[in-house]
């Protein structure tokens, strides 16, 4: 997974190889390399100015079956779903074909954090997930989201909520089965002290995402932990 910081995001995100081979190589005049041997496989654009596409992207497994791990990139100020909504695009590893769009809705920055999570329904596609702390002092019902989607169809598996200015969703990542019941699990982060800052595993394979844990943090690790 990747956070760029504030100072390098800009609405291009490349996808980059450090071999000598290419699929289609077409460098952008902007961009520069001081690493030898890097050869830039897809660009792909954001869809408006200022949506922050890329701000986070991450690999997700192989979805279709090609022997290719497909990617996420997240624009958690897209506006497409309302102002501040967010969106998450799925991009096919093989040949960066758009396979997938998720759309939050207002003030949800979806997008904020995306992962790869596991095989959460078991059924031997891996999945992906889709987070949104909230707009920053956006009026209730504003409480943070985690869209948990399948690799096979991209069905909705789970679309979890937190509690209002939780900041629920701000970070997630794969857990692995943290209870060993075979389905894999996810652990989300909301980070914030002063709304009781926490780390929450969640349980996959369930009618309902279930939490398994949910740890208070002690003042010095809660301000960023998540
Ligand atoms: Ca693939
Ligand atoms: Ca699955
Ligand atoms: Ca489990």
């Amino acid at each position: 997974m990747l956070r760029f910081s504030i100072r390098v995001v800009r609405s291009l995100l490349l996808l980059l190889v450090a071999t000598g081979a290419s699929l289609w190589a077409v460098p952008p005049a902007n961009a520069q390399f001081l690493e030898p041997g890097v050869t830039v496989l897809y660009s792909v654009q954001a869809e408006a100015a200022g949506d922050f596409f890329g701000f986070m992207a991450s690999s997700i497994g192989d979805l279709n079956g090609d022997g290719a791990s497909e990617f996420i990139i997240g624009a958690f100020l897209n506006a497409a779903g309302g102002a501040s909504a967010g969106r998450a695009y799925v991009y096919s590893g093989r040949d960066g074909r758009l396979l997938n769009v998720v759309t939050g809705s207002a003030n949800n920055e979806l997008g904020f954090s995306v992962a790869g999570v596991g095989d959460v329904n078991k059924d031997g596609v891996p999945d992906y997930a889709v987070g949104g702390p909230g707009r920053f002092n956006a009026p209730a019902p504003q409480n943070g989201r985690v869209v948990v989607l399948s690799g096979k169809d991209h069905s909705v598996l789970y679309d979890l909520a937190g509690t209002h200015q939780s900041f629920f969703g701000y970070d997630i990542n794969a857990a692995g089965d943290v209870n060993g019941d075979t389905y894999a699990d996810i652990i989300i982060g909301p980070p914030i002290k002063r709304v009781n800052g926490k780390i929450v595993s969640c349980s996959g394979g369930l009618p309902t995402l279930q939490a398994l844990n949910s740890l208070p943090l002690a003042a010095s690790q809660a301000s960023q932990f998540g």
